[in-house]
């Protein structure tokens, strides 16, 4: 499961460069992607919720009330390889996270919401990729 995250990650995270600017997400709010999971990242700049939002956009993943595309986001993430093991069970946590900042009108700010959220439901469940993967792929990809 932590494998197939971390692909989902990685190919989620190709998009973070078209949205920095859109977004205004700077280097030093985030650097990469990836470091999305680590513990100490800290979800503070709403700029992260907007880069999130646009990089969802480009990948066909909301809905007109920029609300989760469920069947989108489920064929996205089984485009992952072993991805239908994990499909059903992302969508269920995004969108429980979602319902749970239904009241936060800022699209950027509820996103940032639930990003965080996601990522805390990911680490209790232990469906959080290791940082030493992500860092470790990260590399060989870019070579
Ligand atoms: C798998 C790696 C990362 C995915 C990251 C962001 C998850 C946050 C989900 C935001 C969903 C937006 C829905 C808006 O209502």
């Amino acid at each position: 499961d932590q494998t197939v995250m971390k692909d989902v990650t990685l190919g989620f995270g190709q998009a973070l460069e078209k949205c920095r600017e859109e977004s205004g997400l700077t280097d030093e709010k985030m650097e990469e992607f990836f470091h999305f999971w680590h513990d100490d990242f800290k979800f503070v700049h709403r700029e992260l919720g907007c880069a999130i939002l646009c990089m969802s956009r480009h990948f066909n993943l909301l809905t007109e009330t920029s609300r989760m595309h469920h069947e989108n986001t489920d064929n996205f993430i089984k485009s992952f390889p072993n991805g239908e093991i994990l499909a059903a069970k992302m969508v269920e946590i995004i969108h429980t996270c979602e319902l749970r900042f239904e009241n936060e009108a800022d699209h950027c700010a509820r996103i940032l919401r639930i990003a965080e959220c996601f990522r805390d439901t990911c680490k209790s469940v232990d469906l959080a990729p290791t940082m030493e993967i992500l860092i470790a792929e990260f590399i060989l990809q870019a070579e």
